[in-house]
This record gives structure tokens, sequence and C-alpha cells, in this order.
């Protein structure tokens, strides 16, 4: 009956291609369901990687990184990936569970776009046996334990990564200097936590935090943010964006006011479109947080999960700080 159930399953995601499928996604859409598989009919067990938006080269590089890991382990597993098209569209994500739950996934491996909101659905995921796997962003603690979830979490420590940032940039300011903070979705546990670990960093130098406002991971946003704080507050020494995407917004903001030459930026999660930036000195620093190991990380302890039936510990992975100096240039 599994067997049949799988066939079906794959016979209808390999119908998606040709004509859609039910209510299903069209294809080449962000959101849509696109299987990393040599056959159609198998017993592998079938990880869907649920993503949030696929605009950002964040999630990318995420993706990319898992579809070379099926590939190299394509004898012990299908890999489906979706995401969404905005960074703040959460309720696309819920359905991207619900699907992956109705096509009977073996396991749910999520960087969840809110960490209250998504825990309920992945619940309803648990309960239907599958089993999830929390990466990048952290479920809120007690939003699980109210539902008596227990959800292993695979991701940085984002308020050290964030730190490591802020202490790098301290060292090109002076006490005292003005400083804002540019947030990520306030809903999200690492937005909260880069937050906090910017703050951690610009107090123990002596920097005032002038401002502190979120443009929503987004970069359009952030370029508006920035826009408008610099004309009202023109004494801002740096902007410390809780990611790159909004740095890239920062920059774009600031080259406009003709103020990059004097105003520092950093983000957080070295995605190439900022590579070439920190080698010009129009990004001082991001933080690495190896985007394409993410969801690798999470797929291993899903399927160590699924043979072993037990729910291991949290695990965490690494932050690195990176300048021009680490990137090599003279
Ligand atoms: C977070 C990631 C990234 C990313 C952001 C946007 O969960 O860790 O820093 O830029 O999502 O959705």
């Amino acid at each position: 009956m599994r067997v049949f159930v799988k066939f079906m399953f794959f016979l209808c995601l390999a119908t998606l291609f040709v004509s859609g499928c039910g209510n299903s996604p069209a294809p080449s859409s962000p959101e849509n369901a696109q299987t990393s598989s040599s056959s159609t009919t198998t017993s592998k067990p079938v990880v869907a990687l649920v993503m949030k938006s696929l605009a950002n080269e964040f999630f990318q590089t995420m993706e990319n990184g898992a579809r070379a890991h099926q590939r190299a382990h394509a004898d012990e597993y299908e890999l489906i990936a979706v995401g969404t098209k905005d960074e703040l569209d959460v309720n696309k994500q819920v359905q991207l569970v619900e699907q992956m739950i109705a096509q009977k996934a073996n396991a749910i491996v999520i960087a969840p776009a809110d960490s209250k909101t998504l825990v309920g659905v992945c619940k309803r995921a648990q309960d239907a046996g599958i089993v999830v796997v929390n990466i990048d962003n952290r479920f809120d603690s007690d939003a699980l334990a109210e539902r008596q979830l227990k959800i292993p979490f695979v991701g940085p420590d984002n308020r050290k990564g964030a730190r490591l940032a802020g202490e790098y940039l301290a060292k090109h300011l002076h006490p005292g200097d003005p400083v804002a903070i540019i947030e990520g979705v306030p809903t999200t546990f690492n937005a909260q936590q880069r937050k906090l670990g910017f703050e951690d960093a610009m107090q123990a130098a002596g920097m005032q935090i002038v401002s502190s406002q979120t443009a929503n991971w987004e970069m359009d946003r952030a370029s508006q943010v920035v826009a408008a704080l610099i004309t009202e507050k023109p004494e801002i020494k740096a902007f410390l964006c809780a990611n790159d995407s909004m740095a890239l917004g920062a920059v774009s903001a600031l080259r406009a006011a003709n103020r990059l030459q004097d105003v520092y930026v950093v983000g957080f999660d070295n995605i190439s479109a900022v590579q070439d930036l920190l080698k010009k000195g129009e990004i001082l620093a991001t933080v690495d947080q190896h985007a394409d190991q993410l969801a690798v990380y999470g797929i291993e302890y899903a399927l160590e999960m699924i043979k072993s039936g037990a729910t291991p510990e949290d695990r965490e992975t690494p932050v690195d700080l990176i300048t021009a100096e680490t990137l090599g240039t003279p």
C-alpha cells in the first residue's frame, strides 16, 4: 500500500511538469516542488526542504547545497525543495508544509518564516508520522512547549555571529559614535538574536544606538528605511544590517545620498552579491553562516531520525566573520 502511495505521489509530481496537478502550484514558480530523483518508483525516503524567499540568494545557495548533497547520496533519499516568493509570505509557507503532509513526505526540514506561526502545522506533520527538523531560524521554545513538541534545531548562534560583525565595526568607530540597526522580521528568533548581538557589541564599545528599525529582511525596504534615517539623523556613522539583502539596500540608499564614503555598513549571510562590495570597502563586514551546508546538516539529521526513530540534540553550526582581509583583498 505504502509503495503504491509513493508511486502515485511521484506520478503526480511528474505530471506537475506537464499539466499541473490538482491545486498544486505551477512549475518553475518559486514555491513549486521540484524533486531531485532518478526514478519514479522508489522505497527511498522523501525529504522535503521547506525554505523562505527564493528571491533571496541565501536560500538559492541553501537549495543548491541540498541538491548537490542529494546527488551524492542519490541511493539514500529523494529531495523536494520548495520556498516562498517573498520574505513575509508566512501563510504560503504553512500551505507548503500542508502540501508536504498531503504528499506523505517522510521528513520535513524547515527554515520557518515565523518562529511561532509554523509550529502548529509542524505539529500536524509530526502527528502524521513525519520527521520534522528545524533549521536556520529556531522555533519559539514556549510555542513548542505548549504543544509538547520536540523538534531538533540545526543552525548557528545568531547572537554570536552578529556580535562578531559588531565588534569588527567597533574597531572602525570612536566611542560615542551614533549607529543604527536594521532588523529582520521581528517575529523570527534569528532576527531577534542578531539585534541582541549587534547591541552587545555596540554597548561594549560605548557606541550610541540611535535607531533600530525593521526592514523585514528585504533590500527595497532597507533602502527606504536607510534613506529616511540618513535624512533625519545625518550624524549616523554606521548601519548594522541583520542580513545582506538589507545591507545591499543600505548601500544603495547611501550611494544615492552620496554618503557611502563616510558611513559604514555591515551585513550577515555572505551572499555572493556582497563580495565585490566588501572588496571595494562599500560593505565593511558580513557573517558567513554557510547557507550551502545548513540544509545539508538538517537533511542528515532527518535521515538519521528516520532510521533510528530517536530525536537528536540541537546542533550548532558555524558562523565566520568575513571582511576584505579574510577575502584576501590587499
Ligand atoms: C534567515 C536567514 C538569512 C536570510 C533571512 C531572510 O532565516 O538566516 O539571514 O537572509 O532568513 O529570509
